[in-house]
């Protein structure tokens, strides 16, 4: 395959085993985004042109922001009426390893599909539970979307305007329009090819970052000026509250921006965001610039993600959990500089 430079992620085992199933079962993890969805997407639609019986069974309810890859055409929900999973020779799942933020569609995928892999770029927890043999994980793809796209091009089929948007969805998501690419010019590689294949990059941009409403920006700024900062500005911590979200008209997958948008203050090394979904009940999300890891903080609360961006669910009194969790970053700091210098 042409394209100089890139780095060919070896997919040959997925390849094998897709030509050999004839019904297919795609999905991802509960709460999708972007990428997940985007990857599925795209092998759905190059599966079909290659003739497989294939469908795609998301968790649940598909947030409206990728209404534009028109999933109420293709996908249906397992929480909501669908028809029963039959038989099924072969099941994908994208964007997880961890069978846990699949149920309980992963549960009744093991009655019905011979094989269930896992088609990831995380990493394996290590206290989570272990991945389906044969699964593939590589950890450098910046997005499952390039793992999908090794995959679409290993099965020989032509890429379309369908297939490209969907990947082109996947990519721009997960490395958040290139700032993630894992160091590798593979994203961009890609991406270059799939533009020529569609004409509206900058609308799917829009999309997927564009999506700020006159509540949400009333939200952010009465959230924002809430932010507590620790290690002289290298840590922010932020609450929020579900109630508070529902009032200005907001959903939980607007809280993932708010994080996001902390990281771009210029002394931070990493953010922690506190989401209170019932009194005592958070979902922490971490997020770090590169020099100290996270993904170990949120696996101490049997969470999980990626090194630099990982995310658990915490039960207990908020300060008593803020305060385990920004020491645990203040360490990471002290650790990350050699020195014991700057505590408080
Ligand atoms: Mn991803």
């Amino acid at each position: 395959m042409g394209t100089p430079g890139l780095s060919q992620l070896n997919v040959d085992s997925i390849v094998r085993r897709i030509k050999a199933a004839q019904s297919v079962l795609l999905s991802t993890h509960k709460q999708c985004d972007g990428d997940g969805l985007g990857a599925l997407l795209a092998l759905y639609h190059g599966l079909r042109k290659s003739g497989k019986e294939v469908r795609i069974m998301l968790v649940d309810a598909c947030p409206k922001k990728y209404f534009f890859l028109e999933p109420e055409k293709h996908l249906e929900i397992f929480e909501a009426p669908h028809k029963p999973i039959g038989p099924t020779e072969l099941s994908l799942i994208f964007d997880t390893n961890d069978r846990r933020l699949v149920d309980p569609l992963f549960t009744e995928l093991q009655k019905h599909c011979r094989e269930i892999l896992f088609v990831d770029h995380h990493p394996v927890l290590n206290q989570g539970p272990e991945p389906t043999p044969g699964s593939f994980i590589d950890t450098r793809a910046a997005s499952t979307g390039e793992i999908s796209y090794f995959i679409i091009k290993g099965l020989g089929i032509r890429m379309d305007e369908r297939i490209a948007q969907a990947l082109y969805t996947s990519i721009a998501f997960d490395t958040q329009l290139f700032k993630f690419v894992k160091n590798s010019v593979n994203s961009h590689l890609i991406a270059a090819e799939l533009l020529m294949h569609i004409n509206n990059a900058e609308e799917i941009h829009r999309f997927l970052f564009a999506t700020h409403t006159a509540g949400k920006v009333a939200f952010l700024s009465k959230v924002l000026g809430q932010v507590e900062y620790f290690g002289e500005g290298q840590i922010a911590v932020l609450k929020l509250l579900d109630a508070d979200l529902k009032s200005h008209g907001l959903d939980m997958d607007d809280s993932r921006d708010v994080v996001d948008m902390l990281m771009n203050v210029n002394t931070l090394q990493a953010a922690a965001l506190f989401r209170e979904d019932a009194p005592n009940e958070y979902k922490l999300s971490l997020r770090s610039k590169g020099a100290l890891e996270v993904l170990g903080i949120a696996e101490a609360f049997q969470g999980g993600g990626h090194m630099f961006a990982a995310g658990a669910p915490i039960k207990g009194d908020y300060d008593e959990v803020k305060d385990k969790v920004v020491n645990m970053l203040l360490q990471r700091l002290d650790t990350s500089h050699g020195s014991s210098g700057q505590k408080r």
